[in-house]
């Protein structure tokens, strides 16, 4: 079989184990180990330039092979265009998206140093799948250095509609680059069809046609078999003593201005507020481990979440009930995948989101017999695969309120049917069905075994 690259902006460490697996490692673990593989992008480190010679670990069939950033290439590429420029307007929220020429500049040299360094790596049969925004020109650099290879690239957050896109300068240039990749692949039907207008609308319909939607999913099975497995860990029976037999709603994400926690914190506060007969009866766990620290907008959220956590506890706690516990530390994965199942409640209401994968893990880490309730954003792309959800606004602190209390007194019956209704996509729609579908769409032209329907 012939060799997979992964170009990402974070290659993961391959001595990293515990709190910090998640996310695109985990997702793409199963595609990886099946064949050769190199996983090529950033280090982590930043070091005085950009470039020089890739480092290279090889551990098993796969090749980690990693730049360091220069320091000004971070400021500008990495903390500047991508998390200033592109994350905001991605995320619909352009008021908050800022534009410097030097950051575009800067985001244009590091997509042309990975180009430079992976294009003399790569043989002729290769398949090559691109990770995210922070890489959109990948595929143009490598084809402007002569590779003829499948191209393929995945968006994991929302492409908003065109004309909101297209007020990002430079805009038009990301879209046209686009053109040179074999398989667009997008979270859901909605930025297919945004992105599909934005293709058309520079004239590139051709780029229109290889857009396709591929949610992704969670490797169902072993999160709750974790889950399972972490009510015998002595920090699970810690917490679950803690709680004194009170219901518990969690919350798990990035410190991150599209998770809408300011109006989730203000919504349970609501619930207190309205809702009395949940007054120190039920706890809020909320995990927000801390990132982009070197972004301003990080550090607004930050001191903005410290005063809620203030106020909410501050008005309603009693000597013995703190309302809302929160926590900007990251939690161990088989830790956490314990304390969402004992969570009454999993509450998941970003403004805007790609896929947000803490929802299936909530719903794969329930217990059947009796489960708990996911409340969750009618923004986040998940809804598609989550029809037992309760679905709120997120910038309505009412309705998360009302949908809170409803919750915390919905009975067994309908929690079990609700659950049932969210568990059949989450447990088969999982991530490696997501590697495989994408990648029998990129390869599948030439493939015989591709016996999948082609999305
Ligand atoms: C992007 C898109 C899309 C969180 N806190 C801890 C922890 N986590 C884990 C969660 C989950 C992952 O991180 C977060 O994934 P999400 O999907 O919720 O959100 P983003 O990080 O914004 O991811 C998103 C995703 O890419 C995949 O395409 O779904 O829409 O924005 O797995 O459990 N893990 C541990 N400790 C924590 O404290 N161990």
């Amino acid at each position: 079989m012939n060799r997979l690259v992964v170009v990402a902006n974070r290659v993961p460490d391959p001595a990293a184990r515990g709190a910090t697996a998640g996310g695109l490692a985990v997702a793409l673990q199963d595609a990886l180990t099946r064949r050769e593989a190199v996983w090529f992008g950033w280090s982590g480190r930043i070091a005085e330039a950009t470039g020089g010679e890739p480092a290279e670990t090889r551990i098993g069939r796969i090749a980690y092979t990693t730049l360091d950033l220069g320091r000004e290439d971070h400021r500008r590429y990495y903390a500047g265009f991508s998390n200033a420029s592109l994350w905001p307007t991605l995320h619909y929220r352009l008021g908050l998206a800022q534009f410097d020429r030097q950051d575009y500049a800067g985001y244009r040299a590091v997509n042309a140093a990975f180009a430079d360094a992976l294009a003399p790596r790569l043989r002729p049969d290769d398949t090559v799948w691109v990770h995210d925004f922070h890489l959109f020109p990948m595929a143009a650099e490598l084809r402007r250095r002569g590779c003829g290879q499948r191209i393929g690239f995945f968006l994991h957050v929302p492409f908003p509609p065109a004309a909101l896109f297209c007020a990002l300068p430079r805009a038009e240039e990301l879209l046209a680059d686009l053109a040179g990749y074999d398989v667009i692949g997008l979270q859901t039907e909605d930025d297919v069809t945004n992105l599909r207008a934005a293709l058309i609308g520079i004239g590139q319909p051709e780029a229109a046609a290889r857009v396709a939607a591929f949610p992704i999913g969670i490797e169902a099975e072993p999160f709750a078999a974790l889950a399972v497995k972490a009510l015998e860990k002595r920090e699970t029976e810690r917490f679950r003593l803690s709680l004194v037999e009170r219901a518990l709603i969690i919350g798990v994400d990035r410190l991150d201005y599209t998770k809408g926690l300011p109006q989730r914190f203000c919504g349970y506060g609501q619930l207190l507020a309205r809702f009395k007969a949940h007054r120190s009866k039920v706890t809020y766990l909320q995990v927000a481990p801390v990132s982009r620290g070197d972004v301003a907008e990080y550090r607004t959220l930050r001191r903005e979440l410290d005063e809620w956590v203030g106020r909410i506890n501050g008005q309603h706690a009693e000597p013995d009930w703190a309302p809302l516990r929160y926590m900007t530390r990251a939690v161990a994965r088989p830790v956490l995948a314990g304390f969402m199942r004992m969570a009454r409640v999993g509450l998941v209401t970003p403004l805007r989101d790609g896929m947000n994968l803490v929802a299936k893990e909530y719903v794969a880490a329930q217990d059947p017999e009796d489960p708990g309730v996911l409340v969750l954003s009618r923004f986040a792309g998940a809804v598609a695969q989550l029809p037992g959800a309760l679905l709120v606004n997120p910038l309505d602190p009412d309705e998360i309120a009302e949908a809170l209390d409803q919750a915390l007194r919905m009975p067994r019956e309908e929690r079990q049917q609700r659950w049932q209704d969210c568990a059949v996509s989450v447990f088969r729609d999982g991530a490696r069905a997501w590697c495989r579908d994408f990648l029998a769409a990129l390869e599948g032209a030439n493939d015989t075994a591709a016996e999948e329907p082609v999305r």
